[in-house]
């Protein structure tokens, strides 16, 4: 297998003639090759988009949104193939692929639904016999970098939104996962999208990531990935004066309260925290629980983390999959040396599996420490992998303040059967979603997706919100009383 760019409409290698080998994290086999593009190839994706944005912005929303629904429906006839796909490149497991893909059906559906609306505002104007009114128009060029744990889904996120609204996409994903771009490129083709109005370059983040965020005509950068990285894409747009939009990550938690449905907090940690292997932005990296029920909790996780089977995502049976390659490995078990020397206790876990079937692939066993304070940098930095901090603490108000102690602000929960407790963590929690009585992963495409401090930089995916990203405000007043009326001087005291 051969993942090429998909510049207006054709396949085709990179001028670099580069590739680099596709790695199935589960047994450290190639399965395919990907071309490793240079700014060249970025310049003429983001020409051929230039080009096709602007007749592709002249076509009727509701006719745009046509397409996507076409997408979503070719999504669903394939779900299965594209999930088994998806398993193989990244490694998370049957199940959870075919949920990121369903993911990506909803967002079709949802966004092709929003072509019949994109409502501006219709305003009173303060003069007599004048329309006063706001319309949302396309950006022009979106350029989308996306990181490898939702190959598929964070970029639907992304484009859907954008080309509803009018605009032409050139997509970098991540070079781990080239195959769900290339798939989905393939749909939107089937699908009767316009050449050139969705392009895909591969490559990485240095030359051909940077090369779209300082391409002059591309007008906005979507970015999801590490805090680093986005701190510097948001220091090049801000020279540039781009519109940018970036989702960082989080180190998100879990509360649970002395009154809690424990056997539901254990069900709802065990899915956020080792769900994915721990590699998604909301996963559960913390658990702030109160020091009466702490002990009784700890017991329940130890007992229900035995049932995690550790191994190749295509088997249905298995529950925990592997990490995307060796250097997340490496990178998991330096976290976990930090934590121990930090002082933490460790419950279980805290090894990468080296024996049997294991040997070849990236496997880490999930963790639990226990007796984390706060400040540790455990409790602090996004480690990306399965591995749990317990937080013990004394009141609600605590945990609040403990849950809003990081850098950062995705996702949060609550396990709490009181109801004044529910309303009070729902406006106190610092994080752009927060749950009751569920785990920290789960977002549902047709919220706002982001959070709040270093998680971002105030925009938001998905939901309604995400068309504020893709569109302008166009602010249009028609006078029709054939008089030149001024404003703010020809008002009536
Ligand atoms: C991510 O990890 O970047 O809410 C996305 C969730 C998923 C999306 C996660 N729907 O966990």
């Amino acid at each position: 297998m051969k993942a090429l760019n998909f510049i207006n409409g054709e396949w085709k290698a990179s001028i670099s003639k580069q590739f680099a080998p596709v790695i199935n994290p589960a047994n450290g086999e190639a399965i395919g090759e990907v071309t490793v593009s240079i700014e060249a190839d970025v310049d003429e994706a983001v020409k051929a988009a230039k080009a096709a944005q602007k007749r592709w912005a002249l076509v009727p929303a509701p006719k745009r949104a046509e397409v996507l629904y076409k997408v979503g429906y070719l999504l669903k006839e394939r779900k299965e193939q594209l999930a088994r796909l998806l398993t193989k490149e990244m490694g998370k497991v049957i199940e959870e692929a075919r949920g990121e893909v369903q993911e990506g059906i909803d967002m079709a559906f949802y966004m092709a639904g929003e072509g019949r609306r994109l409502f501006g505002d219709t305003t009173p104007s303060e003069l007599k016999d004048k329309f006063a009114m706001s319309v949302r128009v396309p950006v022009g060029v979106v350029g989308i970098i996306t990181p490898w744990n939702f190959p598929i889904a964070i970029a639907t996120w992304k484009s859907f939104p954008a080309i509803v609204a009018g605009n032409a996409v050139v997509w970098k994903p991540a070079l781990e996962t080239p195959f769900m771009a290339q798939e989905l490129a393939k749909i939107f083709e089937e699908a009767g999208l316009p050449k050139g109005v969705f392009n895909v370059v591969h490559g990485d983040g240095p030359t051909t990531g940077n090369a779209l965020v300082e391409h002059p005509d591309v007008q906005v950068i979507s970015f999801t990935g590490s805090n680093e990285v986005g701190r510097m894409i948001a220091e090049k747009c801000g020279r540039h004066l781009k519109k940018v939009s970036l989702e960082m990550g989080g180190k998100n938690a879990v509360i649970v309260m002395d009154d809690a449905d424990l056997s539901l907090a254990v069900e709802g940690i065990l899915w956020s925290a080792f769900g994915t292997s721990g590699q998604r932005c909301t996963a559960c990296s913390r658990v702030i629980v109160h020091e009466k029920v702490k002990e009784e909790l700890e017991n329940r996780l130890l007992e229900a983390m035995k049932t995690l089977t550790i191994g190749n995502g295509l088997d249905e049976n298995v529950k925990v999959g592997p990490v995307i390659n060796e250097e997340a490995l490496q990178k998991i078990d330096r976290y976990v040396r930090i934590g121990k020397e930090e002082g933490a206790k460790l419950l279980t876990g805290g090894y990468i599996l080296r024996d049997g079937e294991h040997q070849k692939g990236y496997y880490y066993a999930p963790t639990l420490f226990t007796d984390v304070q706060p400040t540790m940098r455990i409790a602090r930095e996004e480690i990306f992998g399965p591995v749990v901090s317990i937080i013990s603490v004394s009141s609600l108000e605590e945990a609040i303040a403990v849950n809003n102690s990081v850098d950062y602000g995705l996702s949060s929960s609550i396990f709490t059967r009181d109801v004044n407790k529910v309303f009070q963590a729902m406006r106190d929690l610092d994080t752009g979603i927060v749950y009751v009585n569920a785990g920290t992963t789960g977002a549902e495409i047709h919220l706002p997706f982001g959070g709040t401090k270093g998680t971002g930089n105030g925009h938001r995916d998905s939901g309604v919100a995400a068309l504020d990203v893709f569109t302008e405000w166009r602010s249009v007043y028609i006078d029709f009383s054939g008089k030149l009326q001024r404003a703010q001087i020809d008002v009536e005291e």
